[in-house]
């Protein structure tokens, strides 16, 4: 049995700082805008915010490039409006996790700019240097090698060419990554969400990207040097992670990380080998077999996150759900109830509270992000059709999950006043926070629901899974134990009805998203998405 620490019953919501709530009218969102909105994330009930860079940054990559770690970007506020949010955040119980971005810099960054004047400048090893490049392309596109004239020499970037990549292998560039790091843990904040955090031991030469061989012997000292001892959650951001090499981040006696994201459920509609944009259907046994194989893996030794949404992520409910009127309500319902009766730390995103759904513009104009941007260059230029193309992105694009919060029926979703910065969702009159609050029946109040059971079952924070019924073609089902107690979770994961036997007669109904649940002895019917989650003592349903 592990330790018991405040992150294991807490439910984390991710706030776009940009994109959550404009306080000042300018039509991006700010801290005042998080300040104003306390009382909304208290009346959800969640413990924790991660909060996207807040950083001093040109925003090629909406804050993922800094270009100063000790300043906040002016459109978002100071740093006295931060001081006032964690305060105030304090004063409610809810903790603050800001994202670390340590795999690289803005080009703007003071580093970087010294590191380009020469070789012999002492920044200049900061950054990874190649006289001659190699084929790596970078995740936005193109090759990973930028030239720079004054040195003769290309640097790395992993991302956009404006994010050079910082050179894990220079101790000084590590010490004064500890020594930032430690400045905002003395500030107050209670931890970190680490971009990108398994690509710092890389070996590029070696075409070596997630998982190199110094990887972990970084982490152990980042973690000697800064947060150990100090009862921060910490979060890494591992595309490469197994459930495997996840154990060695998440078993507390190694002393590296709370958690991990992984995303091996993510790439389930991906076809295997390609991009994210060429896709191919959910199989349902597939999302069953990866996830429950992280239940299980992680179950002693380490500790899952579990999430569908960020802001790198189309939204669920038009992925994996279905988002029609008819649908959209019970299928985002289920998909909440399938994820949070899980072992780990949940995670909601912004606007996942609502049922907020993809963008669907035809505009391609209204895929403003960087990424999106450079793949439609890159695969016009290859010769895909623009049709194709807009679907995939209508599909898969990051902007999906990055429109205003929609708080209101008013204009701009009641976001702002003025024209955000990016696209409004066109469908803000029918999915808004208010509407939600108003209706009892909403998806708002079934994670409401859901983060006070956690709050209120030890069985589902702690309880063993198990994944019932693997080959059922249309439900995922599973249960919790723990002592004399069995949870069971149970979803229809799709508009048809199906039938599925289950054999218990003694149970308390903890939650449901149809209002008359019905088990006739050991067969059930399931409507459309019918999901819910029962419990039973004694295990009576074996006597
Ligand atoms: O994302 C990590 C990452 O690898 C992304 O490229 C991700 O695979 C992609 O968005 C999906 O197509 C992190 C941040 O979450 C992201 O917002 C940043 O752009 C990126 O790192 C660079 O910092
Ligand atoms: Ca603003």
């Amino acid at each position: 049995m592990i330790n018991e620490k405040w992150w294991h019953s807490s439910v984390v919501y991710q706030i776009y700082p940009k994109s959550f709530y404009d306080s000042n009218q300018d039509g991006i969102g700010d801290i005042q805008g998080i300040i104003e909105k306390i009382p909304y994330l208290k009346k959800l009930g969640i413990d924790v915010i991660w909060l996207n860079p807040i950083y001093k940054s040109p925003q090629v990559d909406n804050g993922y490039d800094i270009s100063d770690y000790y300043d906040i970007h002016y459109e978002f506020g100071s740093m006295k409006d931060f001081e006032k949010l964690i305060s105030e955040c304090k004063l409610q119980g809810i903790k603050i996790i800001l994202d670390l971005v340590v795999n690289h810099t803005s080009d703007q960054h003071q580093w970087f700019k010294e590191a380009k004047k020469s070789i012999d400048n002492p920044f200049h090893n900061y950054y990874i240097w190649s006289e001659k490049p190699n084929n790596l392309q970078s995740n936005f596109g193109g090759s990973a090698w930028e030239y720079v004239p004054e040195v003769n020499k290309y640097y790395l970037h992993f991302y956009a060419k404006e994010q050079p990549d910082l050179n894990w292998e220079n101790k000084e560039m590590r010490s004064a990554i500890y020594e930032m790091m430690n400045f905002w843990i003395d500030k107050g904040i209670s931890g970190f969400r680490m971009d990108v955090i398994d690509l710092i031991g890389k070996e590029p030469l070696s075409y070596i990207k997630e998982n190199g061989p110094k990887l972990h012997e970084y982490l152990q000292e980042m973690s000697r040097e800064t947060f150990r001892g100090k009862d921060l959650l910490t979060v890494g951001e591992t595309w490469g992670a197994t459930p495997e090499n996840s154990v060695l981040y998440s078993n507390p006696e190694r002393n590296e990380l709370s958690m991990v994201f992984q995303f091996e459920q993510i790439n389930l509609d991906k076809i295997p080998g390609k991009q994210r944009w060429d896709v191919k259907p959910l199989e349902l046994i597939d999302l069953k077999r990866v996830l429950s194989k992280w239940q299980v893996t992680l179950n002693e030794t380490g500790w899952n996150s579990l999430f569908w949404n960020n802001h790198d992520l189309p939204r669920i409910v038009s992925r994996w759900g279905d988002d029609t009127d008819e649908f959209r309500e019970l299928s985002a319902k289920m998909l909440a109830i399938l994820l949070h009766g899980m072992k780990g730390t949940p995670y909601i995103y912004q606007g996942e509270e609502i049922g907020m759904t993809n963008l669907k513009s035809n505009n391609i104009d209204d895929f403003v992000d960087i990424e999106t941007q450079n793949i439609i260059k890159e695969r016009l230029r290859n010769g895909q059709d623009k049709e194709s193309l807009l679907k995939a992105i209508q599909l898969k694009a990051r902007d999906n999950g990055r429109t205003p919060l929609q708080w209101n029926n008013s204009k701009y979703a009641g976001f702002s006043t003025v024209p955000p910065w990016m696209s409004v969702n066109q469908n803000f009159e029918l999915i808004n926070i208010d509407q939600n609050l108003k209706d009892k029946n909403s998806i708002f109040y079934t994670y409401q629901k859901l983060i006070q059971i956690r709050k209120d079952e030890k069985i589902i924070r702690f309880g063993t899974y198990e994944l019932i019924d693997e080959n059922h073609p249309s439900v995922f089902a599973y249960t919790r134990k723990l002592k004399d107690e069995t949870v069971y979770v149970i979803c229809n994961f799709y508009k048809e009805k199906t039938e599925f036997e289950c054999q218990v007669n003694n149970f308390e109904l903890l939650i449901s998203n149809y209002n008359d649940l019905q088990i006739e002895k050991q067969k059930i019917t399931l409507r459309p998405f019918e999901s819910f989650i029962i419990k039973t003592k004694e295990n009576q349903h074996e006597a």
